[in-house]
């Protein structure tokens, strides 16, 4: 069994509202290292990586891409930690955070000789670049940016361009997407599950058929879970909540199909923000998925 490193990325670098950079104490706090421990495994945290507040003077305010220039660093150094992690043989659970620092995720699992896909668990797309961005938000930009497309400095991190191939790529529990956003997932040929087809097909035949196209001819999966996936119902604390989402049952199916795959090589959890959470509900549901991700079952 591999063992699994804990790596806290405190940013709210990658969007608007402040508190997504408490996620890593917030997910800690619900128990993830023990709940993980009870599943057998031998578990490292490794600690949160150093991240700027946005309070702090000078920072970056391209209002394209904001925080360009900081959330490259946070990338960066991430990166570096992840790669170690992954070829030392452990597998790297990454805690955000906003959804911007998967750009460092995938980047480090890009420089190893591990040739992975991804399955991208959200609400949004994260297509954007600074040209379709309403926002300005790195966070809707990280598989864009995974993929090739949008700022050079970001694209190029890592000397690796793309981090991953774009038919290894399939996003999940997708119910709001910007209009330009949604040329560029066509024209990059991104698989998409909405919603709306979760509902029709259930997510059982979504799954299967994600898992497929994520290891096909890969040597495992990334996760990248943005807990504003499941309905807020569920995970009432996020930054960008959108009605209508994954429910608890779906959410942990999805899990404990990929567990059983056995694919799965690195995941990162983002977006829970504890200061819009209903107590801490947001975080103990990213540690409930977690343990179906890593096995949990009924018996
Ligand atoms: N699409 C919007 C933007 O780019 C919202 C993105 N918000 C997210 N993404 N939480 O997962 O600003
Ligand atoms: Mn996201
Ligand atoms: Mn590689
Ligand atoms: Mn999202």
């Amino acid at each position: 069994m591999r063992e699994l490193r804990i790596i806290g990325v405190p940013s709210d670098l990658g969007q608007g509202r402040r508190g997504v950079d408490m996620g890593p104490s917030a997910i800690r706090y619900a128990g993830l290292s023990t709940a993980l421990e009870r599943l057998g495994y031998t578990v490292r945290d490794l600690g949160n990586i150093n991240v700027p507040t946005p309070e702090m003077k000078g920072l970056n305010h391209n209002t394209k891409l904001r925080y360009l220039q900081e959330v490259k660093e946070v990338a960066e150094n991430l990166s570096a930690i992840v790669r170690r992690v992954t070829e030392d043989g452990h597998l790297p659970i990454i805690l955000g955070g906003d959804h911007s620092i998967a750009i460092g995720s995938l980047a480090g699992m890009a420089q190893t000789s591990q040739n992975y896909g991804v399955i991208w668990f959200d609400a949004h797309g994260d297509m954007n670049t600074a040209d379709t961005t309403p926002s300005g938000n790195i966070h809707g930009m990280p598989l864009a940016i995974s993929l090739g497309y949008g700022d050079p400095s970001l694209v190029t991190l890592c000397a690796v361009a793309p981090k991953v191939d774009a038919k290894n790529v399939v996003l999940v529990g997708i119910r709001s997407i910007d209009p330009e956003e949604g040329k560029l997932i066509r024209e990059a040929g991104i698989r998409c599950y909405t919603m709306a087809e979760i509902d029709r097909r259930g997510m059982a035949e979504v799954m299967t058929e994600a898992i497929q196209i994520a290891t096909d001819g890969t040597d495992g999966v990334h996760l990248s879970l943005d807990l504003d996936a499941l309905d807020p119902m569920f995970a009432p604390g996020v930054g960008t909540p959108v009605n209508g989402g994954v429910t608890y049952r779906e959410g942990h199916l999805a899990m404990e199909m990929l567990a059983a795959s056995g694919a799965l090589v690195s995941v990162d959890v983002v977006e829970v923000n504890p200061i819009l959470d209903d107590g801490n509900r947001t975080a103990q549901m990213a540690v409930e998925l977690l343990e179906s991700l890593f096995g949990k079952t009924v018996m």
